[in-house]
């Protein structure tokens, strides 16, 4: 091996002391926390689109990145040999799982016969390579964004004909998945929303959205295929409103259209704070409900409105994502996906190894401190106290149902005034979670 990144070992944990950029300082796989290992709770994921076939490209300009091994052709033999630099490069890493759409792996041909001939060329090589480093797939998905067709939306476009080629290429892509052992498929609908209300019916868009999602159902179920349906919200970009567009507004097409035992949701960072969340607020929401199903990790740029993708490494951050995960007991059979991509500056090949190791280590991080805190018990307590007088009395009776609004009222005009308020300790708690950083 070693013929793609011939400067980078196997990436080792080597602890505090280490100051080798090529080492992990936090991450250490077998090391349990809270009676599981790292590997178990942050079960990490590379996707293949940013890292494999990222360029540097950005609407104002070229690409900028070298990827000796890229002839830039849409080729097959191109794409072969791309599989032999990823899975050398995530063998190297000590990544247990990727993440791909159907056409990072392979290029599309000019019928979608060709479009499924290709892929299965490709995804034989990935089974391969999967058996021999023992990398396994996260999820598959298909890409109905990228080609001309999908200018006016995939399975909520206008064009039943597109919905029928959408419909032909997800059915291809979650046999691939099945085959490849994919323990969840994504759909994230990029453009599946609208750029103009004038032109939109969005009561049939949002029906024939969910027609779509119960053929999909309907066909794993036929195939057997296992894995998790994921439903991954962003609310905007490319369109100008996607109907996906946070966690709450798919729990509620979920529910409306009888899904919620077939999807639960991909929660990715810079697409809740597109939608004006944080994303432990969109994480706490989806989980709250059951749905949480599984993370894409990047953040995005205070000063920058849309999506960066930038690697993670803010502890405050992976902490409180952190928290939120080990509350429900871990992601499985999620896990946690970098959907992110090195900045167009960082043009070298081990540009990757160096984001991914931020990443990882800053997700570890964010583990062990959760951890800690959570040990510790204050933050939990306090909460728990904060609401207590619902745990006898009248609140006892409130979230019993055993009252009403005439005896509330009657209770309330015998006391005169509501208890007294206790301190939101806000300062007190954001000062906790720092001593624990
Ligand atoms: C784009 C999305 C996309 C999905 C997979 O913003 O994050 O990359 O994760 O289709
Ligand atoms: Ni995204
Ligand atoms: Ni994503």
């Amino acid at each position: 091996m070693a013929a793609y990144f011939p400067e980078v070992d196997k990436i080792q944990f080597e602890g505090l002391q280490s100051k080798n950029p090529l080492a992990f300082r936090h991450f250490n796989a077998a090391e349990i926390v809270e009676g599981r290992s790292m590997h178990d709770w942050l079960r990490f994921a590379v996707c293949y689109w940013h890292t494999f076939r990222g360029n540097g490209t950005d609407p104002f300009g070229a690409p900028t990145l070298n990827r000796p091994w890229d002839d830039g052709t849409d080729s097959l033999d191109n794409a072969l040999r791309r599989v032999d630099v990823a899975f050398e490069f995530m063998t190297k890493l000590g990544v247990p799982y990727y993440c791909f759409h159907d056409r990072d792996v392979a290029p599309e041909g000019s019928t979608l016969s060709k479009s499924h001939a290709n892929l299965d060329v490709v995804a034989r090589k990935l089974k391969e390579a999967q058996k021999s480093s023992g990398i396994k797939l996260l999820w598959g998905t298909a890409n109905l964004f990228s080609n001309p067709r999908f200018m006016h939306g995939a399975a909520t476009s206008p064009n039943a004909d597109v919905f029928a080629f959408a419909a032909a290429q997800v059915r291809k892509a979650i046999e691939v998945t099945h085959d490849l052992g994919g323990e969840n498929y994504v759909f994230w609908g990029g453009r599946e929303g609208y750029m103009s209300s004038l032109n939109t019916n969005m009561k049939r868009e949002l029906d024939n959205l969910a027609r779509f999602m119960h053929m999909a159902n309907d066909y794993a179920k036929s195939i057997g295929f296992k894995g998790q349906f994921l439903f991954e919200p962003k609310p905007k970009e490319p369109t100008k409103h996607q109907y996906d567009f946070d966690a709450a507004a798919c729990l509620n097409f979920i529910r409306q259209y009888g899904l919620l035992d077939v999807v639960k949701l991909n929660i990715e960072t810079n697409h809740a704070t597109l939608a004006g969340h944080s994303m432990m607020h969109e994480l706490e929401y989806a989980s709250i409900q059951g749905v949480l199903g599984s993370i894409d990790a990047n953040t995005g740029d205070l000063l920058l409105g849309w999506d960066t993708d930038q690697f993670p490494t803010d502890i405050y951050l992976t902490t409180q994502v952190m928290l939120v995960i080990m509350k429900q007991g871990g992601l499985s059979p999620g896990g946690t996906n970098f959907d992110a991509k090195v900045r167009r500056e960082s043009i070298d090949p081990i540009d990757l190894f160096h984001a991914h190791i931020g990443g990882m280590d800053a997700f570890a991080r964010g583990l062990k401190i959760a951890a800690a805190i959570r040990a510790d018990g204050i933050l939990t307590s306090f909460v728990k106290e904060r609401y207590s007088s619902y745990d006898s009395g009248i609140g006892r009776k409130i979230e019993n149902g055993t009252t009403n609004m005439r005896e509330l009222e009657s209770y309330i005009v015998e006391k005169g005034e509501a208890a007294a308020n206790t301190s939101g300790r806000q300062e007190m708690l954001e000062n906790l979670i720092n001593r624990y950083i």
